[in-house]
């Protein structure tokens, strides 16, 4: 995937509309959105259809699949009709039920991204024990694409050191749950941003802004 710029637009917003003036505002230096539960249960899946349609970028569904492999296909199927590119499964849930993720991305000719470790706190009670173990399941299933927190830089380089150098790694918690862009970077391709973009008064100038802070 190319992530123009290495930013990722989390769009949890809850209305159509104003997330369409998001990512029109943004359009002239991002090209990859993530939408989550936030704006899809509001506006429904189509609501990824429309922005696909209008803006030509890629989607990718954050849906942290976790369920049985038969529901986790299902899912998979209906994200990928809707137009998305990718879609992140959550990795604790089991190699079968990651396969399940892998094999309708594969039917549609799309991908997946495995969610290692997450950002938040609370990771650290059961998640983080399992992180690396999570990635190496994902690299044995031939995962190439991993999801890892920007808000602790030791784990996203020993996430990292598990997938190797040519994985594709995206990381949130940039910017509002404190991780750092150009420190991320180190060890991430592309960092996700959400609420230090579309909170923003002007959401073009803080994408502005974190660009030249990844240059300084
Ligand atoms: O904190 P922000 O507003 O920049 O948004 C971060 C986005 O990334 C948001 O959509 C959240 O659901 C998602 N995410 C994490 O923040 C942390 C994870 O470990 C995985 C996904």
């Amino acid at each position: 995937m190319e992530v123009e710029n290495d930013i990722i637009l989390a769009l949890d917003v809850l209305n159509r509309t104003e997330a369409l003036r998001i990512v029109e505002s943004v359009s002239d230096y991002l090209n990859t959105i993530k939408i989550g539960y936030p704006l899809v249960l509001s506006e429904g899946l189509q609501s990824i259809t429309a922005i696909k349609e209008e803006f030509n970028c890629s989607i990718i569904a954050d849906f942290k699949v976790a369920d049985i492999p038969a529901t986790n296909r299902k899912i998979a199927d209906v994200t990928f009709e809707a137009g998305t590119d990718a879609i992140i499964v959550q990795g604790f849930v089991g190699d079968d039920s990651a396969l399940a993720c892998m094999n309708s991305a594969e039917k549609y000719g799309k991908d997946v991204f495995l969610l290692t470790e997450m950002s938040h706190p609370g990771a650290s009670m059961f998640l983080q024990q399992h992180a690396e173990d999570i990635a190496k399941m994902g690299v044995d299933l031939g995962i190439t694409n991993f999801v890892g927190p920007s808000t602790k830089l030791d784990r996203l380089e020993k996430i990292r050191s598990v997938i190797g150098k040519d994985s594709f790694l995206i990381s949130p918690g940039v910017g509002t749950q404190g991780g750092d862009p150009k420190d991320t970077l180190k060890f991430a391709d592309a960092l996700i941003v959400g609420r230090s973009i579309y909170l923003s008064e002007d959401p073009k100038k803080a994408v502005e802004d974190i660009i030249g802070s990844i240059k300084s």
